[in-house]
């Protein structure tokens, strides 16, 4: 049986890994892989990328030059936009991104077009795993008849599993080896066969009983994340409507040692998992009659956001005598979180958009953005992008009003309250001594 085969090979390190897309997600997966001296193939269908990593360049903060060089050098990494190669892998891992269509429905494009390449090369003895977010059933209702129609029995010619990413970018602490891996296979042998394969890179395998199990704890996990920012930014609404620091309530809510977990308000939701990793299940739960509300009024509440950080800089102007039409507004940061440059889905183009459609003449200044572009979901203005402006003194000075969208660390906020008039502040970037000493009056969410 095929399971004995790959248990042999992954059992000698010989077994050779396929990962179909190297993005934040499959480039460390390989990478690592490549570290433990597994033979890997990257498939990707950009050639740069493909070519980047031939060099033994990375393209992705969490993955060095130097790792990418060692595991090309010692011919334990190639990367290639020929998928025919796909025939050589004894393990192939998905990683392509599962976006949602502009309706929030499942955009399930990827994973279909890497199900198909796999289907042209597959072979007898292949372990095939995906990792891309998705709804539970994917693994076995979309990708298992796509390979049985070709004529392949589970079990006895492939295997077939879910495993969840759960990578971080930037995160300083959690990188592959030391984030729990959850996995769970189409058959048992499969969960038998790709927890072995995981157990080989990370220190700890979490085996469920099945692919919809392993499917559903990813989605669990950030659902868990986007209600709780949902409330967090409800709390925010009620605090302010009732004269109440936010921020001074859900650090002392944070002082209970069990219990609780904090979240705090912001500008709305951005990146490439919480906003979109809950209509994945929300979708699914309704194909059987289920409508899960929690998930609708986190995303009600948290893409409310934008419109009400823009009402609270109308209502500081307003307070100054001044109107938003013919203001000149400063955005502080507008990367969806701070320290990192990612712009997907940030809550900041959404809040530029409704004060350029109220008039006001809007900068930014991001040191880890040089460009920001509005697709024509963003129909304001006449579509040109807008570009970094250097953080200076007159800059600040001449801005009716500056918006702190996201706090990156390097910016330096005293000086920001002391050349700006007036600071809405959406993350509480400014510390008490900064916001008490500052010139600038500052109104915060
Ligand atoms: N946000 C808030 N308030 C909060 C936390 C986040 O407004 O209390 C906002 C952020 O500013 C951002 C959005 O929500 O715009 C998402 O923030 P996030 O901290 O969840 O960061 P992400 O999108 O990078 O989420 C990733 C996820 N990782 C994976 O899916 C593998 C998530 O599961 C992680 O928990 C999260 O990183 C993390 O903890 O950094």
């Amino acid at each position: 049986m095929v399971k004995q085969q790959l248990e042999s090979l992954i059992d000698s390190n010989d077994a050779k890994i396929g990962v179909i897309g190297l993005g934040y997600v499959g480039l460390p997966l390989i990478v690592e892989f490549g570290l433990k001296g597994f033979e890997g193939i990257g498939f990707e269908v950009d050639a740069k990328k493909a070519d980047d990593i031939n060099a033994g360049r990375s393209y992705i903060v969490d993955v060095s030059d130097e790792n990418v060089k060692k595991c090309v050098d010692a011919g334990k990494l190639t990367a290639t936009t020929d998928f025919g190669r796909l025939a050589e892998c004894d393990v192939i891992i998905i990683c392509v991104p599962t976006p949602l269509r502009k309706t929030k429905d499942p955009d399930m494009s990827y994973i279909l077009a890497a199900g198909d390449e796999i289907c042209k090369y597959m072979r007898r003895g292949q372990l095939v795993i995906l990792e891309s977010t998705t709804y539970p059933g994917t693994t076995d209702e979309v990708l298992q008849p796509m390979f049985e129609e070709k004529g392949f029995k589970l079990d006895e010619d492939f295997l077939l599993a879910f495993s969840p990413e759960r990578v971080d970018p930037g995160n300083p602490q959690f990188q592959t080896h030391n984030i729990p891996k959850v996995v769970g296979g189409v058959t048992k042998d499969s969960t038998d066969v790709a927890s072995l394969l995981y157990g080989k890179i990370v220190n700890q395998v979490h085996s469920v009983s099945s692919a919809r199990v392993a499917e559903a704890c990813k989605l669990w996990e950030n659902t868990f994340r986007a209600i709780n920012i949902g409330m967090a930014n409800e709390m925010a609404k009620v605090c302010n409507a009732l004269g109440i620091d936010t921020w001074e309530v859900v650090r002392a809510a944070a002082t209970k040692p069990f219990g609780f977990m904090p979240f705090f308000p912001g500008p709305g939701i951005g990146g490439h998992c919480i906003p979109l990793d809950p209509h994945y299940l929300s979708w699914k739960a309704r194909q059987h009659g289920f409508d899960s509300q929690f998930i609708s009024l986190a995303e009600q509440i948290n893409s409310s956001m934008p419109r009400y950080v823009a009402g609270l800089v109308r209502d500081a102007l307003n307070e100054a005598e001044k109107s938003v039409k013919g203001s000149n507004i400063l955005i502080l940061g507008v990367a969806y979180k701070k320290d990192i440059d990612d712009m997907r889905e940030s809550p900041a183009l959404s809040i530029i958009d409704l004060l350029r459609s109220r008039g006001a003449e809007v900068k930014y200044h991001d040191p880890f953005v040089s460009e920001v572009t509005f697709d024509h979901a963003y129909t304001i203005g006449d579509g040109e992008p807008l570009y970094n402006e250097e953080l200076t003194d007159e800059l600040l000075a001449n801005s009716d009003c500056v918006v702190i969208c996201t706090e990156h660390s390097e910016v330096d906020y005293s000086r920001v309250c002391e050349k700006a008039k007036l600071i809405v502040d959406t993350r509480n970037a400014l510390n008490e001594d900064t916001r008490n000493g500052s010139k600038a009056r500052v109104v915060r969410l």
